[in-house]
């Protein structure tokens, strides 16, 4: 329930830090204790960005776990499965990488599908916070870029060329869990087209630990994204074989968004760290390819950002937060980014009558789509309205990044630290210390 307390920043800060001292398996930090108790790829690079003001070194530590998992040819698998930890379905036996895939490592078990590429904002984060400690902190950030740097543009090289290989600067993605935003209805019409075959039997255990299951994904959508990894197994998780057989292949246009700022991000630092001109010029390309397809998918007069189904051949248009995706990269020009912003800023999300805190519901409450508790149907998750602050920062845009950051901070001042906040009784939902959650306040109070 709502608690009416509200812990001051400094208590709050305390206790993010408490959190993720106590989600630190050594050398990872899980998600979250219960529910998701492995390292996820977004996740880890949020968390690296919460460990950053307390301890670079940590940070770093991070990243080069999440590094010494990603696959030869450039993939950052989704979850890197702690050693001997069970309690997450779908664990590394359903997913039989080890066994099926040609490029997935031989010394830790992963998923087969990747996530959303937020890390180079970890590595912009880290090399800040780096700068303003002592020469053997920044020495440790340096040594860090230099050994990862290759892996970091791989990495991108990997999106932009197997997953785009048309070069439409969209990202497609092959299961919705690539989204990061699994259940969200953006997918709800490709999913329609998948008809599960023959799912090997399962046991959810996600629902063993958020009993409420009105908070968690159904049951009918879980056959279908266990559907999903047969078809990838069957096509041993060959880059090639995905674009053909797999029947959910969608161009998200918020990942595409993600990685533009991301490939400008990078190569920002790898024009300050003197890294190679030939990886700096790629990393612009791919940062200007993806912002004209998020651009491309933009509505003609709103300006709001459409995902591409790539089986139907069809846009898909929802009243969703990936609509705000060309807020993140820039681009639009000036008349329909204002439309958009003011979309934004209106009644269909932030400035809705109904909501606690002025932040952005994950799926408008005036949709058709929208349940207040579901998941990715309607609830606020933090994390997202880090991300949005981070980016309107970024791009110049102080006020709205303050406003945000200042309704953040107000709705997780209950210190539970959930995965998502009911957006008009702010109850918040899922996994309570999430460790994502925690990160965004350490920035935020950082
Ligand atoms: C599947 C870990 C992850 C997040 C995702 C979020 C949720 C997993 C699940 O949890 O997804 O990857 O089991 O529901 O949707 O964004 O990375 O926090």
């Amino acid at each position: 329930m709502p608690t009416d307390h509200s812990f001051a920043p400094t208590q709050l800060a305390a206790r993010a830090a408490y959190l993720l001292r106590g989600n630190d398996l050594g050398t990872m930090t899980t998600a979250a204790p219960l529910l998701y108790p492995h390292m996820w790829s977004w996740d880890a690079a949020f968390v690296a960005i919460g460990l950053a003001p307390l301890s670079v070194e940590r940070a770093v530590v991070e990243l080069d776990t999440l590094l010494s998992a990603q696959w030869s040819n450039g993939m950052i698998p989704h979850i890197v499965f702690a050693n001997g930890v069970d309690g997450y379905f779908p664990g590394p036996a359903r997913w039989a990488t080890s066994a099926l895939a040609a490029h997935a490592p031989r010394n830790r078990h992963t998923s087969g599908i990747t996530q959303p590429p937020v890390h180079a904002i970890a590595v912009q984060r880290i090399l800040d916070h780096a700068r303003t400690r002592g020469r053997s902190t920044r020495a440790v950030a340096e040594s860090f870029l230099d050994r990862r740097w290759n892996d970091l543009v791989r990495w991108h090289r990997w999106l932009a060329e197997a997953r785009d290989p048309n070069e439409r600067g969209r990202v497609t993605l092959y299961h919705g869990w690539e989204s990061g935003m699994d259940n969200s209805p953006r997918w709800d019409s490709a999913y329609a087209n998948v008809i599960p075959g023959a799912v090997p039997e399962y046991q959810r255990e996600d629902v063993a630990i958020v009993t409420d299951t009105s908070q968690r994904p159904s049951d009918a959508e879980y056959d279908r994204y266990l559907w999903l990894l047969e078809e990838m197994k069957a096509a041993r998780y060959d880059d090639e074989l995905l674009s053909k057989t797999m029947s959910f292949a969608v161009e998200d246009v918020f990942v595409s968004a993600i990685l533009s700022v991301a490939c400008d991000v990078l190569a920002e630092i790898g024009e300050d760290h003197n890294r190679p001109r030939a990886d700096v010029r790629d990393l612009y390309e791919w940062a200007t390819r993806f912002r004209r397809g998020v651009i491309d998918s933009a509505d003609e007069r709103t300006g709001a950002a459409r995902d591409y189904d790539v089986r139907a051949e069809r846009w898909v248009a929802t009243e969703t937060v990936a609509q705000f995706a060309p807020l993140l990269c820039g681009g639009l020009p000036h008349e329909k980014e204002r439309a958009l912003i003011k979309l934004l800023e209106g009644p269909r999300f932030c400035a809705h009558p109904d909501l606690k805190y002025a932040t952005i519901p994950s799926t408008s409450p005036v949709s058709r789509d929208f349940r207040p508790r579901e998941y990715w149907r309607g609830p606020v998750w933090p994390v997202m309205t880090w991300l949005f602050s981070w980016c309107f920062a970024r791009r110049g845009w102080a006020e709205r990044a303050r406003l945000l950051r200042q309704e953040g901070l107000r709705q997780v001042s209950d210190g539970s630290f959930a995965e998502y906040y009911e957006p008009f009784t702010g109850e918040p939902l899922g996994s309570m210390q999430q460790s994502w959650t925690a990160a965004a306040v350490l920035d935020w109070l950082g």
